[in-house]
């Protein structure tokens, strides 16, 4: 009988959807485990990175559930956005529709590959019941302050009229007429994240589980700075300009001042009309939201005012330059030239003098360096923490400044000027201003049929039957928003959703989400180390103060997943270097690309395709099936018997090898490790039989011992070889085998080692390994090593199976 992959798979996966083998259902009798991958945009088809990490969490999941937990393996589409909207004006398709059609072939896809979801609970974000609650909440926060609206910066075509999105712009020109792109601002809605600076830095401490690049890229996000502002008076006015500094210990070191181009100030600064200068400042802003920070040339001018410092009241020059952000601190600092490198670089360009208050160590001055305080007046002498603390100190009795910790984090800009998004659910009345929709009205529909052009603003703002409505408060007429929302706001809390995901009276259940929430085991890309990972945090912690749960963290075990490349490249259309899963699965069977995509590399590192690799695994698979189609059934039984060494070792790679896979999976998420464990228990059984063993009941136990443990990676065919088995019951739903402790057990020795006498250590070897052999895995054991580091061995008292003593010359 042959591997007939196609047969097997088809069946087993009926099989599962009619007995809803994977659905779940909460039961506080039993311990939960939610297990989730980050939802796919429904671009059309999924790709060899999808496969990667749906093949992984389902590995991980199918093992779970066979542990013995009631698992939540939801799966569902990040279905709003950009593309669907692009994809409409190229090909005069609707967004829905060619949403929906994506979504429909994907589906397809993942149910080819044998995925374990339980796709009862299949949510889009596209669907007014889902989008709803976006809108729900957006209400809330506004309710709390934290939603709320300012001018922001936008990317414009003047020749199309429209605002473009960042990946609409392509080296400065729009995609679509290949203009000149300008920055624009407008006034658009914000939800105040940074309100929760703090919390979201703290709360990082809890995530015990998660990578510690993940962990480092967040902190750095949020950017906490602790220290001081300080008011530096306007020479002759009245005004005065807050900087925001973390070095206060230099500021006798400050030689002039700085302002962002468009700090407020500016406008009040010079006393009779100066275009020029404005001008001036209005092309620095320019530059600086076109390049972004990086690597632009430190530009700028001096205002012909100055200021005063408050410790020496010295009179310093006010410059504005294009490195100093309006978004950051108070847009607005002090320059210490000698002692901040941009500062110092700035100073040198335009002949500004430098002047150097702190000695490192060495008695140099140091730059960006904690010293020693010099030549600042009664604070020289004193180490740079103490002088900041003193500082600190007389600038708040003398009320001209305080200390302060400052944040990188912005808040989060969810306005986007596009169709195919949440609607943003406000209405403008000319009499009341800004009015939320009643509750009642929601949701705001997103009209279905209408025209995307891509010309002349926001593609809702040319439909009047959403634009004009009656004002809730005072029934006049009113216009409705028509920004859409940042399509992350729908990925902030779409497995919330996933634990009651038909609810109607409300964003979720409780009772379900206290049950299956947090989730155990997140994977997805690096990519989203920030933004999705941080608005999910944020939108927990709202939840949780706005007493809708319980707890404050939503994801308790993170795993990120490397890329796949090929040829040494991400695999992608542009590079033209791209596999197409369909055509594997055609090929070779979905268990066999599920277990490539697991056996070729560790989860979290990068996996190079290869041919042959797929088709190593392919012969695998027909290698396991011959094996066990060949000998299932035939064993008998072994009781009282004294087992041969053969059986013996057998019997102890079986075992080992259930400790080894439950280990790698559970533990390391080496599904990679795991995978070559069960190659070599069926080498270890072939070799068995071709040295002329009997298939008896020591075989039939290797046999189902791997077919057990290879069922998370190549589900179907197990299925098929459990049922050759004659057994009735679904193998996905069978309990994990057990190991015995005792059967595992290698006939080893311990032997302890000792240097000079003392014992640094032990190595744990075969029964009777020689000298040399218990020397080198000495030698190789890290708390043994560095007491032998540089020193030669005299001599070796060694008693087998039991001591090794070393004796070095120091
Ligand atoms: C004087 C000084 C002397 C500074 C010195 C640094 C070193 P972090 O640590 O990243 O928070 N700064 C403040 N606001 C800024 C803005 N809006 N745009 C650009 N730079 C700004 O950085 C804080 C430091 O960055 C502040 O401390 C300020 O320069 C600068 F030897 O003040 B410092
Ligand atoms: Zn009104």
């Amino acid at each position: 009988m042959d591997y007939d992959f196609k047969i097997i798979e088809q069946k087993w996966q009926a099989r599962w959807e009619s007995e809803k083998t994977f659905e779940a259902k909460s039961d506080p009798a039993r311990k939960k485990y939610y297990s989730l991958e980050m939802l796919p945009y429904p671009s059309g088809r999924i790709h060899m990175g999808h496969v990667r990490n749906y093949s992984l969490g389902d590995s991980t999941t199918r093992f779970r559930r066979r542990r013995g937990l009631n698992v939540l393996h939801p799966m569902g589409w990040d279905a709003l956005g950009l593309p669907a909207e692009n994809a409409a004006m190229k090909n005069k398709v609707q967004p829905y529709n060619w949403t929906m059609q994506n979504i429909n072939s994907m589906r397809g896809q993942l149910k080819r590959l044998g995925i374990s979801y339980d796709w009862s609970r299949e949510i889009a974000t596209c669907e007014p019941e889902y989008y709803r609650w976006n809108q729900w909440f957006f209400i809330r926060l506004f309710e709390k302050g934290l939603a709320y609206r300012k001018k922001g910066t936008v990317n414009w075509c003047p020749s199309c009229q429209t605002v473009l999105a960042n990946e609409q712009v392509i080296n400065g020109r729009c995609w679509r007429c290949e203009n000149p792109v300008t920055i624009d601002e407008l006034e658009q809605w914000y939800f105040k994240i940074t309100d929760y600076a703090e919390q979201l830095l703290d709360g990082l401490e809890q995530l015990q589980d998660w990578p510690e690049k993940v962990l480092v890229m967040q902190r750095n996000w949020i950017g906490k700075s602790k220290g001081a502002y300080v008011d530096f008076a306007v020479e002759g006015g009245q005004e005065k300009i807050k900087v925001f500094t973390t070095r206060i210990d230099t500021i006798y070191g400050a030689t002039f001042v700085v302002l962002a181009p468009q700090h407020p100030l500016l406008n009040s600064l010079w006393r009779e009309d100066n275009t020029g200068f404005r001008e001036q400042a209005r092309k620095l802003r320019q530059e600086q939201l076109l390049h972004g920070k990086e690597d632009l040339e430190k530009k700028g001018f001096f205002t012909g005012v100055y200021a005063v410092n408050p410790f020496n009241q010295e009179r310093v020059p006010i410059w504005v330059a294009n490195y100093v952000l309006m978004e950051y601190g108070t847009g607005a600092i002090m320059a210490v030239p000698a002692h901040d490198f941009r500062d110092g670089e700035f100073a040198r360009k335009y002949g500004i003098p430098e002047r150097i208050v702190i000695h490192n160590r060495e008695g140099l001055p140091g730059t960006e360096e904690y010293g020693t305080v010099v030549a600042s007046a009664e604070y020289s002498g004193l180490s740079s923490d103490e002088a900041q603390k003193l500082m600190i100190e007389r600038a708040e009795r003398e009320g001209f400044g305080k200390g302060a910790t400052t944040f990188k984090i912005k808040d989060w800009g969810i306005s986007r000027q596009r169709y195919w998004g949440t609607p943003i659910p406000m209405i403008h009345c000319p009499h009341c201003g800004i009015v939320p929709v009643p509750d009642s009205q929601l949701p705001v529909l997103l009209p279905l049929h209408i025209e995307i052009t891509g010309e002349k603003g926001s593609p809702l703002s040319h439909v009047p039957e959403f634009v004009n409505v009656t004002c809730p408060k005072c029934g006049g007429p009113a216009r409705r928003d028509t920004d859409t929302m940042d399509t992350f706001v729908d990925s902030s809390w779409y497995f919330f959703r996933y634990c009651s995901p038909h609810e109607q009276d409300a964003m979720f259940d409780k009772n379900e989400v206290r049950y299956w929430m947090p989730i155990d085991l997140y994977i997805g890309g690096v990519e989203h180390a920030i933004l999705h990972l941080i608005y999910c945090r944020f939108f927990t912690k709202v939840f949780h103060d706005l007493g809708m749960i319980e707890f404050d963290e939503p994801i308790k075990r993170l795993f990120t997943q490397g890329m796949v490349i090929k040829d040494g490249a991400k695999m992608s259309k542009a590079k033209g270097n791209v596999v197409d899963p369909d055509q594997l699965i055609e090929r070779y069977g979905a268990d066999t690309v599920r277990l490539f995509s697991l056996f070729a590399a560790p989860p979290e590192k990068e996996l190079e395709w290869s041919d042959q690799g797929v088709d190593g695994s392919y012969r695998f698979l027909n290698r396991v099936w011959k094996l066990v189609a060949q000998y299932s059934g035939s064993g008998k039984a072994q009781t009282g018997k004294q087992l041969s060494d053969a059986q013996k070792a057998l019997l102890r790679k079986t075992h080992q090898t259930i400790r080894k896979v439950t280990q790698d999976i559970e533990e390391r998420m080496h599904q990679n490790t795991a995978i070559s464990a069960i190659m070599e228990l069926v080498n270890a059984t072939t070799d068995y039989l071709s040295a002329g063993g009997k298939a008896d009941t020591i075989v039939g136990e290797a046999l189902e011992t791997i077919v057990h443990l290879l069922n998370p990676f190549a589900p179907h065919m197990t299925e098929e070889l459990w049922q050759g088995f004659g057994k009735q019951t679904l193998l996905s739903a069978e309990p994990w085998p057990e190991y015995s402790a005792d059967l595992a057990r290698e006939d080893t020795a311990t032997i302890v080692v000792q240097v000079n006498g003392k014992m640094r250590g032990s190595v744990q070897l075969p029964r009777g390994a020689v000298q040399e052999l218990v020397l080198q895995a000495a030698s190789e054991e890290e708390k043994i090593q560095k007491h032998l580091e540089g020193k030669s061995i005299a001599k070796i008292v060694f008693v087998p199976d039991k001591l090794m003593n070393l004796v070095i010359k120091e």
